[in-house]
Formats: structure tokens, sequence, C-alpha cells
């Protein structure tokens, strides 16, 4: 077997975020000499690049944290229940000087490919000055939403005012008193940041292609005695979400929607209005139409509530089956509509023709912009690390080896068959998107480092998803997913909001819990579907 110094570390992460620097902290812990390179200026991932006003996050910050330190845990307080974009920007800066991250932490570089090479058993990462490093094991801990997704509409060159995406915000404060401004996309990143612009701009026209079902999020402030008893419960919490189906605190309802009378049902689903988050998980709410109607009928039926103007209430009314795209929590977006200076335009019906030097120009009217805000998501899944020239055995690259996303396999989301010694963090076909991810994060890397100190202690060298194990893992996805209405909306989860993405819905559907318990049995097997080589010519299992 190969010494390790041979290579210039054990392992090279991509991503300084959530994923990455725990990744980091934990190889270190298990000896193993670490690097992190990061494209942006500092750490925090998505949450550094999403600082446009109102960015928060919709998983609670009980349990949108990092529950591998009990110490971290009490020594960290969160201020409201659902965190925003500073706060957890603070937290991950906390986290990175706390363990004393940041010198194995290479900011301001962006890795363009990494190459397996067979006869040296080992990655070459090419860093974007023209050097490479080798690394034994190379983890892209890149995410699934960080390929900002700017549609290419004509004439965006030559818009003479400024244009953003709020996944690539600037640092500096981007200024809307007196302008006129316009939104591309109602998702979650558009639903936050549109009532603030209304409360600042001239005016804001909101360009909408598909309306949303909106929940109230009900942030508020978290109680100095709520904070105690969260704290104190740190274990108890910790198990809920290894235990549940969404890696939070959330619990389904072990029932069908139509178990419960009409009554009982509305009382629920008001209940959950009132509370803010997410709607009742009754069972067969995403695979029934008919139980989906309830609550999409249940939702659409607040909006005259909220908006006066019965026109825009009516341009509001989303029709796909409720919560099959990602379900928007928001903070007065509907109220929004009630202002003057505020217009919303249907750019389904009359679709965006061009960017104009003054604006924008839809089939039906010029709208002049001094600002247009691009909340139009990401390439998301795949798009992150297609962006990255990563090639495995016989110098196949993913892209290549996944069809371009039409045809994805992977074995349990954290690895894929001809790119040995590579490991997936929230990769596709794992639970994330569906679950809390910093839940999906932490078990991901406690999964890799047992395997990699299991490596080690068996003098192996090299691990690879076995062809069947893998193609078995992709169809019980792939299965899950179309017992779900879920593939029948255009989603990032789809892919269908890219032009020319191949569909799919690459994400594991049967629940945090069960996905654990699998992943856990692989290894309890003696990792049960992988092959394990001392060195290439010497296979073991
Ligand atoms: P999303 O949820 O993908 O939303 C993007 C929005 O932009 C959505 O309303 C899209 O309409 C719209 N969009 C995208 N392309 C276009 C074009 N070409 N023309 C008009 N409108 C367009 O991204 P977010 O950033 O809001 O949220 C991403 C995730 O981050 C979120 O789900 C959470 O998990 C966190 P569409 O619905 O495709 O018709």
């Amino acid at each position: 077997s190969k010494p390790s110094q041979v290579n210039d570390f054990d392992a090279v992460i991509i991503g300084a975020g959530f994923a990455g620097m725990y990744m980091l902290h934990s190889l270190r812990e298990a000896g193993f000499s670490a690097k992190v390179f990061e494209a942006a200026e500092d750490v925090g991932g998505v949450w550094y690049h999403n600082r446009y006003p109102g960015a928060r996050c919709d998983t609670e910050s009980i349990v949108y944290t990092y529950l591998f330190s009990e110490k971290l845990y009490n020594e960290w307080t969160w201020s409201s229940r659902y965190p925003d974009q500073p706060e957890i920007l603070s937290y991950l800066n906390y986290v990175a000087d706390n363990f004393n991250l940041r010198k194995d932490i290479q900011l301001n570089t962006r890795i363009t490919a990494a190459h397996y090479d067979e006869d040296n058993e080992n990655w070459r990462i090419y860093i974007n000055d023209g050097t490479s490093v080798t690394a034994k094991y190379f983890i892209p801990a890149v995410g699934g939403l960080s390929a900002a997704n700017v549609p290419n509409f004509k004439g965006l060159n030559n818009f003479k005012g400024e244009w953003y995406h709020t996944g690539k915000w600037p640092k500096e404060k981007v200024d809307f008193k007196g302008k006129r401004v316009g939104v591309i996309g109602t998702g979650s990143s558009g639903v936050q940041i549109i009532p603030i612009i209304a409360k600042e701009a001239d005016h804001l026209t909101v360009f909408q292609r598909t309306p949303q079902y909106m929940i109230p999020a009900r942030n508020h402030q978290l109680d100095p005695e709520y904070i105690r008893k969260t704290k104190a419960n740190y274990e108890e919490i910790k198990q809920q979400v290894r235990n549940s189906a969404t890696g939070d605190l959330r619990k389904p309802m072990n029932c069908s929607i139509f178990d419960v009378t009409k009554e009982e049902r509305l009382q629920a689903l008001e209940e959950a209005w009132e509370k803010g988050g997410f709607m009742p998980g009754y069972t067969d709410i995403f695979t029934n139409e008919k139980a989906n109607e309830t609550v999409a009928e249940f939702l659409r039926s607040k909006i005259p509530e909220i908006v006066r103007d019965p026109k825009t209430a009516e341009k509001l009314m989303p029709t796909y089956y409720y919560g099959t795209k990602r379900q928007v929590l928001n903070t007065d977006y509907l109220e929004t509509y009630n202002r003057d200076n505020v217009s919303l335009i249907d750019v389904k019906k009359a679709p965006i023709e061009e960017i104009t030097p003054e604006g924008l120009r839809t089939i039906e009217k010029e709208y002049d912009l001094d600002i247009l805000v691009f909340a139009t998501g990401y390439d998301a899944i795949t798009g992150p690390l297609f962006k990255i020239d990563i090639r495995g055995k016989d110098g196949i690259s993913l892209k290549e080896k996944w069809k371009n996303g039409g045809q994805i396999s992977t074995y349990l989301g954290l690895a894929t068959t001809g790119f040995p010694n590579l490991f997936l963090i929230t990769g596709p076909e794992s639970p994330a998107g569906f679950t809390n991810n910093v839940a999906v994060i932490e078990s991901n890397v406690e999964w890799i480092i047992k395997c990699l100190k299991y490596l080690r202690e068996h003098d192996l060298n090299i691990i690879e998803a076995e062809k069947e194990a893998e193609a078995g893992w992709s169809k019980s996805v792939v299965e899950l997913a179309n017992n779900t209405l879920f593939v029948k909306t255009e989603s990032w989860w789809t892919g269908a909001n890219i032009p020319g993405k191949p569909r799919g819905l690459p994400l594991y559907l049967g629940g945090f819990k069960k996905y654990l318990e699998i992943c856990k049995e692989v290894v309890d097997k003696g990792y049960e579907g992988f092959s394990l080589f001392a060195d290439k010519r010497n296979k073991v299992n």
C-alpha cells in the first residue's frame, strides 16, 4: 500500500460552507491531513453569497445548526425562530474561528478540475492559478444550490441600470430608495426580498412566472426560557432530528387526510397556518391528488382574504400540486401587493421578450427600470458538480457518466462507480432538498469519516461503489420519486427550471431516518456494495 505522504493531503475538500467546514474539522480530529479550497473571499458557502435583504433560512434555527458538539450547541444562541443570513454567517465564522479551521482553508481559490490518477491512486486537483495538488480522497462539498441561474435573456448586456442575482449578492448595500425596481422570480428568494424592496423603492414591478403556495413564517425572537430548555434538551433534539423523516422536529401525521373529518382537517390546517411553518404532513398529501387538493384549496382560500385587488389575487393563485415546488415561507409577502407602489406582472401569460437598455419588455409592454433583481434560482443538484471538470477512471467525466444529468447514478448519494475515493455530501440521490440540509451534511460527514478510519485500520487505500449496488440504489430513488406528485411539477427538484436540462428527481424520498438506517446497514455489513482495495491490483472484498 502507498503511504499517504506521497500526496499533498489525505483529503481535498471544495467549499467552506456547513459541509466543507465540518468535513475539515472531522478529518483533522481523526488524524487526516486536509485542505479546503473556497472560491469566495470568506467562509460561509451559500450563506456568504445569499446576502440579499430579507435572506433567511426556513428551517428553524434550533435544528438548522451543527449538532455534533454539545459544547458548541450550548455556546451559541440563536436569536430568532428562523435565522437570518447575517446571523447564520456569523455562526459559521464563529465555528471557523472556534475550531481553528481557517489555517486549512484557502480562500479566493476556485477549483477548475479534479482528475483521478489510476497509476498513482490519487486525485489531482487543479486550481485556477494554474497549479495543482494531489490528495488520496476528493470531497467536493459544493452543495446543491450554489450554481446561480441567470436566464439567458436577450439584451441583458445592454441594460443601463444595475442588476443582481440573489445568490450572488454584493457586499455593498444596494440602495433601492427612489428607484424603479424589477424582480424576476417568486420562489423562496423572490418572496423574501420582494416585501423589503417594496418598502424602500419608488416602484416595484414583480415579474411572476408561477405563483407559489404561501404560508406565513411567523418568525419571532426566541425567548430565554425556550433557549434554556432547548440547550438542556440537546441530546433529545439530536435524537429527534435523526429519527425524523425531514431532519428536523416536524412530526408527520400517521394517517391519511381523509381519515379525519373535514372539520378536523380544516382545524389542523388553520392551526398550522396560525403557527407558521409547514402544513401538517398527512401520509397521502404528496401521493394522492385529492388529498393534495384539500391543502391546495385551503391555501388558495387565504389569498383573497389578504390581497384586496381581486385581479391581483387571481394572478397569485397557484394551480400546481401543493408542495411539489419547494414550500415557500413568507413574511408579509401577499400583504405587499396591497401597496400602491407594487405591481404584479404575469410573465407566463405575456413572456419576457428581452431586457432593453431602459428596462424589460414582455410581449405586451415595456417597463422602465433602474434596478433588476434576478431571483431566478439555481442550476440545482448537479449544476455545482458539473461546473468542475471531475474525471474518474479512464478519463470519463462525471457529466459524461451521468449523461448531463439525464442518468444520474450514485450509491447512497455518497459515492459513484468509476470515481474511486470521491465522496459526495448532500449529493444527488441523497435526501438533501427534502431534508434539513445541515442534518444530511452531518450524517454524510460522519459516514465518510467512519469509512476512512475503517480503510486506514485495515490498510486499505481505495474504495469504489460497485455497479450493481449503485444501480439498485438509483432504481429505488427513481421508484420512490415516481410514486409521488413531485415528479409531475416543474421545479428545481425536477430540473425543469433550467432550459434543456434533463428531467428527473434525483433525490432520495424514503425519509431521513430510513436513509440513515440504510447507510448504517451498509457499514455493519462491512461496506456492502463497495469494493475495497489495498492497491488497485489487490481487491479485498
Ligand atoms: P427557485 O425556487 O428556483 O425560484 C426561482 C423563481 O424564478 C421561480 O419563481 C421561477 O419561476 C422564476 N424563474 C426562473 N427562470 C425564469 C425565467 N426565465 N423567466 C421568468 N421567471 C423565471 O429559486 P430560489 O432562489 O427562490 O429558491 C431556491 C431554494 O433555495 C429554495 O427552494 C429553498 O430550498 C432555498 P418558475 O417557478 O420556474 O416558473
